[in-house]
């Protein structure tokens, strides 16, 4: 998608704090954190939500979830962090290109994003 945020920074046309990419997947650190620990992981393909998420994106999904774990425990959430997807108005989702957001590092996480 040419003017998805979330495309841009994947692309390399918006500046981001990147902590990890790689063909197919980009993890960022959130603009707004609201935890010690607080970063975006996305697949790079354009996909609105997870409500939009078809047959056709199952590996990228399942490699995303491992990228997951493995950046959580680099970042030093070793006793464990929250993800959150935020899915469409009732899910008060802000940008539309699927994104997991993982927060940790602290015994004090916000209940709700
Ligand atoms: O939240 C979208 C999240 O995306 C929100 O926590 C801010 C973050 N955001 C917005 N723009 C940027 C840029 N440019 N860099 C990094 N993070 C950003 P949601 O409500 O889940 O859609």
């Amino acid at each position: 998608m040419q003017d998805c945020l979330f495309c841009r920074i994947a692309r390399g046309e918006i500046p981001a704090k990147k902590l990890y990419e790689d063909d197919e997947i980009v993890a960022f650190y959130d603009i707004n954190p609201i935890a010690p620990v607080h970063f975006l992981v996305i697949p790079k393909v354009h996909v609105a939500s997870m409500d939009e998420l078809g047959d056709e994106h199952a590996a990228v999904m399942g490699k995303l979830m491992v990228v997951i774990g493995k950046l959580a425990r680099e970042q030093g959430c070793t006793d464990g962090f929250r993800t959150i997807v935020n899915t469409g108005r009732v899910g008060r989702q802000e940008v539309y290109h699927l994104h997991v957001h993982v927060l940790g590092g602290t015994d004090v996480l916000p209940p709700m994003l």
